[in-house]
């Protein structure tokens, strides 16, 4: 049951954040609420996956990632798919399940919108019952009218109009900002609503957790070596070593993050010299929703929010969390002589 005071649905939130706008057509509401709905939908089926026949495991089938495609997988992107732009709000779809974007015919719509999403991240989790999540972003078009293109979708995070993050765990959460905080509503699954559980998030301004899988150390450069080491030992003779906590769930170890504080880093190694996290629908939607909380979100050298993508499913190293640890962070992956001989 949800704290009896606690009634103020994802719906309600989002409409009290349009009347902040008298001219706003409802497209953009109305965008938002799709995907809360696409949400609840995939929450349902996540939450019942190990009990429905064919619905766990993969289809052996691989993505355009070259990651093998789980069927919730499948299941969560053909949702996001069906459920957003209903009205013509949106111009372009963008999946990571999908090697190239979906144009939209806008009808009577405003077609005003491009969604980038990852609808079910951290999905080699299923099976073992582990925190997923689905990751979402979105953009205002550029171009004026016509087909969508390139420009629309490949903008950087600052442009962004709104992001958000489901997390499917012992509850469901959704997460998401339009630039004015990161608010979270927890899905009662009773009433099938959202409600408003984590108003004005905030990102402790230095955390004690680190979280990194360390099985990729012998592949990192020296200085990321480095910094890791000064993370679980202490940065210096006053400070104490972090803890370490690893989900393998993007928006699992990002959502502890948001809540206790903490550092997630994927740096580049030599199996993946542009990291492996992807720009436009991981890195980019989290770090608006880490900034909005008074967190940051780095590639290890400058804001990921600055980055000017080049392809829709351009990798990008990421460091993610607690302001002062990624600003640290940054200030150790300009020391060229960091780790020398390690
Ligand atoms: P690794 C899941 O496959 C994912 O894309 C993210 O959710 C997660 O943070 C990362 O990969 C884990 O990668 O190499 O540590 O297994």
């Amino acid at each position: 049951m949800s704290p009896a005071g606690n009634l103020v649905t994802v719906e309600s939130h989002i409409l009290d954040l349009q009347r902040m706008h008298p001219s706003a057509s409802g497209d953009f509401t109305s965008l938002l609420n799709d995907i809360a709905f696409a949400a609840k939908i995939i929450s349902r089926e996540v939450g019942r996956a190990g009990l429905v026949e064919d619905i766990l495991g993969s289809t052996g089938e691989e993505n355009i990632q070259g990651e093998i495609v789980q069927r919730l997988d499948e299941y969560a992107n053909r949702i996001m798919l069906s459920c957003l732009g209903r009205r013509g709000q949106c111009c372009m779809l963008a999946s990571e399940e999908l090697e190239k974007p979906v144009l939209r015919e806008v009808g009577s719509g405003s077609g005003s919108y491009v969604v980038v999403f990852d609808p079910l991240d951290g999905s080699s989790n299923i099976d073992a019952n582990v925190s997923i999540g689905t990751i979402f972003s979105i953009y205002r078009r550029r171009t004026i009218n016509g087909p969508a293109q390139d420009e629309d979708l490949l903008q950087p995070g600052s442009k962004l109009l709104a992001a958000g993050y489901v997390i499917y765990g012992s509850s469901t959460m959704f997460v998401y900002t339009t630039g004015h905080g990161a608010h979270g509503f927890t899905l009662d699954p009773g009433i099938g609503e959202f409600l408003l559980s984590h108003e004005n998030l905030s990102i402790p301004f230095a955390g004690d957790i680190y979280s990194v899988n360390e099985g990729n150390e012998p592949k990192w450069d020296s200085r990321v070596r480095e910094i890791v080491r000064r993370l679980k030992y202490g940065r210096d003779d006053e400070t104490d070593g972090m803890s370490a906590r690893y989900i393998g769930s993007l928006v699992a170890d990002f959502h502890r993050n948001m809540l206790y504080g903490g550092v997630f880093l994927y740096p580049a190694h030599t199996g993946s010299p542009d990291g492996k996290l992807r720009l436009l629908y991981e890195a980019a939607p989290l770090a608006m929703i880490a900034e909005q909380a008074g967190g940051y979100g780095s590639n290890g050298h400058s804001p990921i929010l600055d980055i000017q993508p080049d392809s829709l499913h351009q990798r990008v190293p990421l460091y993610i969390g607690s302001r002062e640890t990624v600003l640290w962070i940054e200030k150790m992956m300009a020391d060229s002589t960091l780790g020398a001989g390690l």
